[in-house]
């Protein structure tokens, strides 16, 4: 388990599925004399002890424990839970990703989820809204199936139960930030996602009067920042009232709402959005950006992202003063080192991002890539603890899994080299972007893979490492080694930290003395004209489709000649 002291996102899949079962306990769902308590914890931040809970189950007389929102890489963790509680004859039941994923796209169940069944486990795919108190009378009574399969009947989300949380598990998370979706399904079709392929293409939205009820039952706790979990809130049809709503609260009723958004890269052409998400105070974006190079968004389907329009859209934020964080992707057909570290220098210079993050083209179980390769029998990795976006799963028709590593690791140096650090410390002070914020997500996003070996989306404070909780199969080490090695690794970790927070905070000292730095200007914030060349795009120029709106360029040769 990849877990910590404090996680830094909140778990949206928890939430919603705890707000359900609370829900099934006010409508006392198995009879007038029946109780229902529901104990919700994010393996992220929490260690669980396997013999209280199953003691606590038994002197309760009835109970199942659900896990909750597993995706395909916690998938043999949640089999390694489920097999120690079946084991003592508790009811498991285990939903999320992984499992939808699986059913909605492969032809028949795959060797993992049989294991699951075979174990006892009951199966759940698609979304339990409206539909919990069911499985609960069925556990109960004895008469649970082994697969629950709702993936053609998608719930309305308006009026629908709303994610929330305990104070005292939000407040695991660092920031206290909780999480909710405001609407799911997405309208794109990007090959190597597995969303629309689970939660539809169409845009289900909860009201405006559900985020106030929302923000409401969080504030009343003492919660007031979010992570708005819809993959693409710009495609949110209700976007507009729902911002609305969040402006009207934090600008009439002074609630201090803060947010966190997922967008796509064309959020910027849709009228009043970027200024509204900041009126209603979305302080961070994470942008799917995912390349700069048109052949291998094509090739993917991600037809929506315009390179052309990358720099407008990021400085539309950085007017605002948002803070943006773009996901890139490795490991498209053509790229190679050398076209990747070429890539990454060309982003550096042209765009104004401030946290780049990378992962590796994944065919994550639930998407059109996974599919096409298990039907055409191409080898994928089998372990699903890998399918975290941070390994290479599949074979690269350019690299080997070797150089593809190389550069994955690469792209972390290569992006966070203290001179870049500068350069987009620079670029916050000079737009009035809250730098003490930024230089918190810099030391996160450059020190988490470098130091930890995580991912920052799996990132936390201070890491728990469990002698005895080990993986089904892997011995455990003894003590003495164990302690002598950990004692080792706590000091070479807590070093690198040191080191790096006192690198960036004296980088920003010195540059807040500097006098000029106000005045900073470079390529990047130099807003499109249309008038005189845009390097940028002209470096693709022979790869730009001609769709409509593409600019029309000849490539760099062709002009030099
Ligand atoms: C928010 C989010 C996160 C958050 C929080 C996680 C969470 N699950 O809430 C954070 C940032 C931590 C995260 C991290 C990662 N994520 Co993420 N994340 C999401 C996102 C955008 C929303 C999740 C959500 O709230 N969905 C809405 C809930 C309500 O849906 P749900 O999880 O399916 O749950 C419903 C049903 O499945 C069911 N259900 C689920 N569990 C159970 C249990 C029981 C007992 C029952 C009865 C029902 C039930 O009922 C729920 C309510 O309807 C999804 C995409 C998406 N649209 O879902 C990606 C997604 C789940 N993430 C994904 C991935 C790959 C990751 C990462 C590995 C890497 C990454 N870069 O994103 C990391 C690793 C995390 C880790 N620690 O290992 C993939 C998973 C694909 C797969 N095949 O598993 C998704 C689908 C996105 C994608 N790229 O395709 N993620
Ligand atoms: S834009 Fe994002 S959510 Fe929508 S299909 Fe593409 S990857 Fe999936």
């Amino acid at each position: 388990m990849i877990q910590w002291l404090r996680s830094t996102l909140p778990s949206n899949s928890l939430a919603s599925v705890h707000a359900l079962i609370e829900e099934c306990a006010r409508d006392r769902v198995l009879g007038p004399d029946v109780d229902i308590e529901v104990e919700s914890c994010d393996e992220c931040n929490t260690i669980i002890d396997i013999a209280a809970v199953v003691r606590r189950i038994r002197a309760a007389g009835s109970g199942m424990v659900g896990l909750v929102g597993v995706q395909s890489n916690q998938y043999p963790r949640a089999l390694d839970l489920g097999r120690q509680l079946r084991a003592l004859g508790i009811e498991v039941v285990l939903g999320g990703f992984h499992v939808s994923g699986c059913i909605s796209m492969l032809p028949e169940l795959p060797a993992d989820l049989k294991e699951a069944l075979d174990l006892g486990i009951h199966l759940y795919a698609g979304e339990a809204e409206g539909r919990m108190g069911d499985l609960l009378r069925e556990v109960a009574s004895g008469t649970a199936k082994p697969v629950y399969n709702y993936l053609s009947d998608m719930p309305e989300m308006a009026a629908a139960v709303f994610p929330i949380l305990p104070r005292e598990v939000v407040t695991r998370v660092v920031g206290h930030y909780s999480s909710f979706d405001a609407g799911r399904g997405c309208p794109f079709q990007c090959s190597f996602c597995t969303i629309i392929n689970v939660q539809g293409r169409k845009s289900r939205y909860r009201t405006p009067d559900d985020v106030e009820a929302i923000v409401r039952a969080n504030a009343a706790q003492g919660i007031t920042r979010f992570f708005v979990t819809d993959d693409n809130f710009a495609r949110n049809r209700n976007w507009e009232p729902i911002l609305d709503r969040l402006i009207q609260l934090r600008e009439r009723d002074g609630f201090k709402i803060r947010l966190l958004l997922q967008v796509d890269t064309l959020c910027h052409r849709i009228p009043s959005f970027i200024e509204k998400a900041a009126r209603a105070g979305c302080t961070a974006v994470f942008i799917g950006l995912e390349n700069i190079n048109p052949e291998s968004l094509m090739g993917t389907k991600k037809r929506q992202n315009k390179i052309w329009e990358y720099r407008d859209m990021l400085l539309a934020w950085r007017r605002q003063k948002v803070m943006t964080y773009a996901g890139y992707i490795l490991g498209f057909p053509t790229d190679t080192p050398e076209s990747i570290a070429r890539d990454i220098e060309t982003i550096k210079k042209e765009l104004p991002i401030d946290i780049l993050e990378f992962f590796y083209l994944t065919p994550l179980p639930g998407s059109e890539d996974h599919k096409k390769l298990y039907l055409r029998g191409v080898p994928m990795d089998p372990d699903m603890n890998k399918y975290d976006l941070e390994h290479a799963c599949t074979a690269h028709p350019l690299m080997s899994k070797e150089v593809w590593t190389k550069v994955y690791a690469d792209a972390w140096d290569r992006y966070y080299s203290d001179e870049h650090v500068e350069t987009i410390m620079r670029r916050a002070i000079a737009t009035g972007v809250n730098h003490t914020k930024l230089v918190d997500s810099l030391i996160i996003f450059s020190g988490s893979a470098r130091i930890e070996g995580v991912h920052p989306l799996q990132f936390g404070f201070v890491r728990r490492k469990r002698r005895t909780q080990r993986r089904h199969g892997m011995p455990i080490v003894n003590p003495l080694s164990f302690y002598a090695w950990r004692v080792f690794d706590i000091i070479k970790v807590a070093t690198q930290w040191g080191r790096l927070i006192w690198r960036y905070k004296r980088m920003l000292k010195r540059i807040k003395a500097d006098p000029a730095a106000a005045h900073y200007l470079d390529e990047a914030m130099r807003a499109n004209t249309g008038e005189g060349p845009d390097h940028f795009v002209e470096m693709f120029a022979d790869k730009i489709p001609h769709t409509y709106g593409a600019p029309k360029l000849s490539p760099v040769g062709d002009q030099a000649a």
